[in-house]
């Protein structure tokens, strides 16, 4: 079997997605989500102008070589831009592989390890008020468990939390030009104990309660944060510094049991060394659209386990339903399975995307189409173009820009 073409697309149902399709001379084909929120086109540059002209003529079975034909014969290794590339390719002909076999991905990789996929949501408020009523929604969609960011008095706008739609989710498209927020890390360091106690005291001790840092902090900011959180028991803290530094999370763990997670902006394991070595975290984040695809991901979960450490891939929006798929089949079939962050995508994302997947009860399945078992109208997404959109950046109160 040969690839015959490789086709990037790239869509905007809601917010962008870069999607790679290629074709077999069989006919088969295979999806892989390539998208970069807010680098969108630079993706699609690396592949149609260095990887799609590389991948013709070659055979879609052979998908380890290929990974490390694209990886290593670059030279250039490494970066978000490379690896959203490479883990197009690499997702894609997992898709095919399985396809030809007949069979849902999850049982190439070893097969089902549970029943359905555990996964969190997102709460967000301005204030408490409205924290509570997000947290209140969450619940009733059926989600076992609620990651909770708050506004900060004296803040005008945070990240996630202001510019919430109606869902509740956070509006991070749509912008020509990045909107600017504002940020003062002791207010937000003050004010975060008092919004884990107020939601404790409204939904109880059992609730699996989240909370993401944004990589704002230093290490003896997260280590004071952590340990102030420590009573009321948060299934985890995310991000809670920049990890480029991973020394610096030595510090957080010497000063709190709160278990932590880090890894969406990573993109190889090396990235991962320390934390992993020395049991510096709990949760590994990566998600399979970041980090070179399948592959390498499920390398990561099996050196994670190691160290008794978990999975909770990254799921927010910006990850198209080919990536979304492709996590809950890992999912399903690994053994140090955490959660799976799952924050939904429009009406429709879901009609550019018809997918096997199902979410019901707050868990995922992968369902049992052969492959990843998601489809792609090409039609629908050229009728919603690419539209320039930024993420947020964040600036001090003398207006330097702080950590995103
Ligand atoms: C967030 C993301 O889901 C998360 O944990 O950190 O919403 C992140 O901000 C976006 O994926 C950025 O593109
Ligand atoms: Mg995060």
């Amino acid at each position: 079997m040969k690839i015959i073409d490789a086709k990037v697309v790239v869509t905007s149902p809601g917010r962008n997605f870069v999607t790679l399709r290629l074709t077999t001379d069989e006919g088969v084909t295979g999806l892989g989500d390539a998208t970069l929120n807010g680098r969108e086109l630079a993706v699609v540059s690396y592949l149609d102008d260095h990887v799609a002209p590389l991948l013709l003529g070659r055979d879609p079975h052979r998908i380890e070589d290929t990974w490390q034909y694209l990886y290593r014969g670059a030279y250039w290794r490494r970066g978000p831009v490379t690896m959203a590339a490479i883990a197009a390719v690499d997702t894609a002909l997992w898709d095919i592989k399985a396809k030809v076999a007949g069979l849902p991905l999850y049982q190439l990789l070893g097969g089902a390890s549970r029943e359905r996929v555990r996964t969190y949501g997102h709460a967000n408020g301005r204030d408490l008020p409205e924290l509570l009523d997000s947290v209140r929604a969450r619940l009733a969609e059926g989600y076992p468990a609620v990651r909770i960011q708050s506004g900060v008095p004296g803040l005008k706008a945070v990240y996630g939390v202001h510019g919430t739609s109606v869902d509740g989710s956070p509006v991070l498209h749509q912008q020509a030009r990045p909107l600017v927020e504002d940020w003062d890390t002791d207010a937000y360091l003050r004010h975060t104990p008092a919004v884990f106690e107020a939601v404790r005291a409204e939904f109880g001790p059992e609730l699996p309660l989240l909370h993401d840092a944004h990589h704002r902090l230093t290490p003896v900011q997260a280590a004071r944060l952590a340990k102030d959180l420590e009573p009321y028991r948060p299934f985890w803290l995310e991000d809670c510094t920049p990890a480029e530094n991973q020394e610096g999370l030595r510090l957080v763990r010497r000063h709190s049991t709160t278990p932590l997670a880090i890894g969406e902006v990573f993109n190889t394991l090396h990235d991962y060394q320390t934390l992993i070595t020395e049991q510096l975290i709990d949760y590994v984040r990566s998600a399979v659209t970041h980090f070179g695809g399948v592959t390498p991901l499920r390398r990561l979960f099996d050196f994670a386990a190691q160290y008794q450490i978990k999975s909770a891939v990254h799921g927010p929006e910006d990850i198209s339903p080919v990536g979304m798929a492709a996590a809950v089949h890992l999912d399903l079939a690994i053994h140090n399975f955490g959660i799976q962050e799952y924050s939904g995508h429009t009406p429709l994302t879901e009609e550019v995307f018809p997918h096997a997947y199902t979410f019901a009860d707050g868990h995922l399945h992968p369902g049992e189409e052969p492959g990843l078992g998601v489809e792609f109208d090409e039609e629908l997404a050229a009728a919603h173009p690419y539209e320039a959109a930024y993420l947020p950046v964040n600036r001090l109160q003398d207006g330097s820009i702080h950590d995103w």
